[in-house]
């Protein structure tokens, strides 16, 4: 019999501004049951899965932006996530805003944490590729997550779930080959990852009709080549004024979608994944102790160079 791991990556829509934590909370756990009732083992929810994208907006009371954190996981109001895990024995990975104490200060990572199926933490993933600026620029569409978020500092942990080595990362972290490479390296087996990604840039108005092929590009390229299955949930739909893409899917080592959602709403997509396709994959090309090169790859591992 095949090594399987059932996947369910649950897309959210928007989440307004507006929207209780209840209420979103109420969604998840929705999703988390739809997850259930199609048969799967763990479910994949988006990045900041707890409230709309607020780096799209420059906020300068304190007060304000700390309303988007969660200083425990869980919390008062995300307890019933966790409690639904456990009764449905589903675990799940969850993008959310982290109030970390550490060093002795209050740090704020972008991050996303893995729960069993008993409804207990697993791991912790923290965004490493933090994009856009710390002040809006003239010119490009305000993406202020380096004013609000420190980079991740928690490496590229993989983790043992039901028997099965998993990682997790972030939205701009897919656009980058590094991150798959550091999980294959760690000997991950699949990758959930969860991204808000607006559909529109002002820096590159030419690139519009590329948003979701760069979507999927680096995905099925990243799953390809490092014989990965890639599960990965979008935050979609029109969410306070800003329209942001969807296409969350699931991806095969082969580097095929094996499974995209439709709707640009809250909508769960279902895989049964075949562990057993990875060891296929690395016998036809990628036997990476054999044909790596690892002495000539140093470069890649240097302080950033002359040329970049
Ligand atoms: N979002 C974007 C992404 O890589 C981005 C990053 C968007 C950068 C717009 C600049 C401008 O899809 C996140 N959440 O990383």
């Amino acid at each position: 019999m095949a090594r399987c791991l059932t996947i369910a990556v649950a897309q959210t829509g928007p989440i307004q501004r507006s929207a209780t934590r209840a209420e979103t909370v109420g969604r998840l756990v929705h999703l988390l049951e739809q997850s259930a009732a199609a048969g799967a083992e763990i479910t994949v929810f988006p990045e900041m899965a707890l409230t709309t994208f607020f780096p799209r907006w420059r906020i300068d009371d304190q007060a304000e932006i700390d309303a988007f954190f969660e200083s425990a996981m869980p919390g008062p109001e995300t307890q019933r996530l966790y409690d639904a895990a456990a009764r449905l024995k589903i675990g799940f990975a969850l993008g959310y805003c982290e109030f970390a104490r550490e060093d002795g200060r209050t740090r704020h990572f972008n991050t996303m944490d893995l729960v069993g199926p008993d409804g207990r933490f697993i791991g912790r993933y923290r965004k490493m590729h933090v994009p856009g600026s710390a002040e809006p620029e003239e010119g490009t569409t305000t993406h202020l997550e380096r004013r609000y978020f420190e980079p991740g500092n928690l490496g590229f942990p993989v983790f043992d779930y039901r028997g099965v080595r998993v990682g997790m990362a972030i939205c701009n972290d897919r656009r980058w080959p590094e991150t798959y490479r550091m999980f294959c390296l760690n000997g991950a087996e699949v990758a959930v990852l969860g991204y808000n990604t607006p559909l529109l840039l002002d820096e590159a108005p030419a690139l519009a009709h590329l948003r979701m092929f760069h979507n999927h590009l680096p995905m099925q390229a990243g799953a390809y080549q490092n014989t990965l299955w890639v599960a990965a949930a979008a935050k979609a739909g029109l969410e306070d004024g800003q329209a942001l893409i969807g296409g969350s899917c699931i991806i095969a080592p082969t580097g095929e979608i094996a499974a995209q959602a439709i709707s640009l709403g809250d909508e769960v997509i279902v895989h049964r994944a075949d562990l057993d396709l990875i060891a296929t994959c690395r016998k036809v090309n990628f036997d990476f102790a054999l044909y790596r090169r690892p002495d000539q790859y140093r470069l890649i591992s240097e302080p950033v160079g002359s040329h970049v």
